[in-house]
């Protein structure tokens, strides 16, 4: 997969070396460029910002270096919007980030994301952009962060550990929460006993059909405590007969 980030603050993306993100980079499962938008300004003050037009508070991102960006970073227009990049606008603004949309971006070939500042960026950009690639504006959730820098590294972080390959254990992906709509039940390692709290018995027993149905109970319990919306919202198959007690 091939990631551009467009930033006034390259600086962010440090991390991107790090850990996973940057294993799969050196194995080339993953390429990423970061980019100062300033490169692509002219003004001895390099700048980015102006006051909105319709007055209101702080300052919006001038369309011109987007615009110049985008012309670099994707110079000949493609055939076909299916072939063309994903470009992802950070912004409270957006569709909610999930962990289906992290899937669907992990199929893709080629993401640009685009992080605003200050209030966001001149929505022509968006506009100019829908010609040549399909843009979405992503939201974390209900909160507003100074720029969309964090929240390009969350997206990246959900999105790479998709990819084939960069998780070595497949089963990783199936088990953990979000991936079935639940949430995941309580994990436990050695010693079986710490500071006189016991792992659960049925942990120990070697039971596998057993451990099933304890974490299936534990999970459905888990997301009734923290995430009522989830159950709520489940699909029926998601509960099935073996939810029943027997
Ligand atoms: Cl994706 N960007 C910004 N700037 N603020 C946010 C956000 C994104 N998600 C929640 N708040």
């Amino acid at each position: 997969m091939r990631v551009d980030v467009l930033t006034i603050f390259p600086d962010y993306f440090a991390p991107l070396s790090l850990s996973l993100i940057g294993k799969a980079r050196t194995t080339g499962l993953l390429d990423v460029g970061v980019h100062d938008l300033r490169e692509w300004t002219h003004d001895v003050h390099r700048t980015v910002d102006d006051t909105p037009y319709g007055g209101g508070p702080g300052m919006v991102m001038r369309p011109e270096p987007w615009g110049a960006a985008f012309d670099t970073l994707l110079p000949v227009p493609p055939e076909d919007l299916d072939v063309a990049p994903v470009l992802i606008v950070p912004t409270p603004a957006g569709e909610r980030f999930s962990q289906a949309l992290a899937a669907d971006l992990a199929a893709e070939q080629r993401l640009i994301f685009a992080c605003g500042r200050y209030e966001g960026i001149d929505q022509r950009v968006l506009e100019d952009a829908a010609t040549r690639m399909r843009v979405r504006e992503v939201s974390l959730g209900d909160y507003v962060l100074f720029g969309g820098e964090v929240a390009v590294l969350v997206m990246l972080e959900a999105v790479v550990r998709l990819l084939p390959g960069v998780i070595g254990n497949a089963d990783s992906l199936t088990e953990e929460s979000h991936a079935n709509g639940l949430l995941e039940a309580p994990l436990y390692t050695k010693p079986a006993v710490w500071r006189g709290r016991e792992v659960p018995e049925v942990l120990r027993s070697g039971d596998h059909g057993k451990i099933a149905k304890w974490r299936r109970a534990q999970s459905l319990l888990r997301t009734a405590a923290q995430r009522p919306d989830m159950l709520a919202s489940a699909a029926p198959e998601t509960l099935d007969k073996h939810d029943v007690a027997t």
